[in-house]
């Protein structure tokens, strides 16, 4: 499946942890996607070697994509094409949205990071981008972050716009109704889920009925 979409009511984008054995790795996300809603799975791997960027992407795409479930890599488009991604999503220094759709084409997911900056994110749109990306909500551990978003740049997005947005950073089950209210199309999270408590399972459960309860 490839979440290029119109607007929907809020769904979870799962972006896997910071780093993991990829044998272990696999059980738990197919455990994730088995527990509940989940759109679309993003392979975040930082300071990889492209080697191991594309073995991982061999070994997890058909877990992802065979639940239909659209896999996005993050920051390189030429690997996201080479590995059969669904898409890909960019930083603003990652690469050009116009080299990022002419390697992947027209089909796929371009996703952009927005921080918390209406003016980029008008520009990503203008230029095509299937969704912005709006962050970092909360305090994260995951991710050096200079930027502090707040609900409200979701809520003028989701009334003015018609590209789907994302939040990201620091979003729990506890702290995400607002983003859910505001109107956000996906919640992007990473340790909210992977460092559950209860395991990544109880994590989409909880976020599934926060997202359905707040609707
Ligand atoms: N971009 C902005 S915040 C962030 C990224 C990749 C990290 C999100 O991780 P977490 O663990 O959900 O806060
Ligand atoms: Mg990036």
């Amino acid at each position: 499946m490839n979440i290029k979409t119109t607007k929907h009511k809020c769904r979870l984008y799962l972006i896997t942890p910071p780093d993991f054995i990829l044998s272990e790795f696999r059980q738990k996300l197919a455990l994730a996607l088995d527990s509940g809603d989940i759109a679309c799975v993003q392979l975040r791997l930082k300071n990889a070697s492209e080697r191991r960027i594309m073995k991982t992407i061999e070994s997890l795409r058909p877990i992802v994509q065979e639940r239909n479930v659209s896999f996005i890599l993050n920051d390189d488009p030429k690997l996201a094409y080479q590995g059969g991604c669904n898409g890909v999503h960019i930083g603003q220094k990652d690469a050009a949205y116009e080299d990022a759709r002419d390697i992947l084409g027209a089909s796929a997911t371009v996703g952009v990071t927005c921080k918390n900056d209406p003016q980029l994110a008008i520009l990503a749109s203008e230029n095509g981008a299937d969704y912005v990306a709006f962050g970092a909500f909360f305090p994260t551990k995951t991710k050096i972050t200079y930027n502090r978003a707040s609900p409200e740049i979701i809520n003028i997005w989701s009334q003015t716009m018609n590209i789907p947005s994302v939040a990201i950073g620091g979003i729990t089950p506890k702290n995400c109704a607002p983003l859910v209210r505001a109107g956000a199309n996906f919640l992007a999270v990473i340790s909210s889920v992977w460092e559950h408590a209860g395991g990544p399972g109880a994590a989409i459960k909880e976020f599934n009925r926060v997202i359905s309860n707040n609707s």
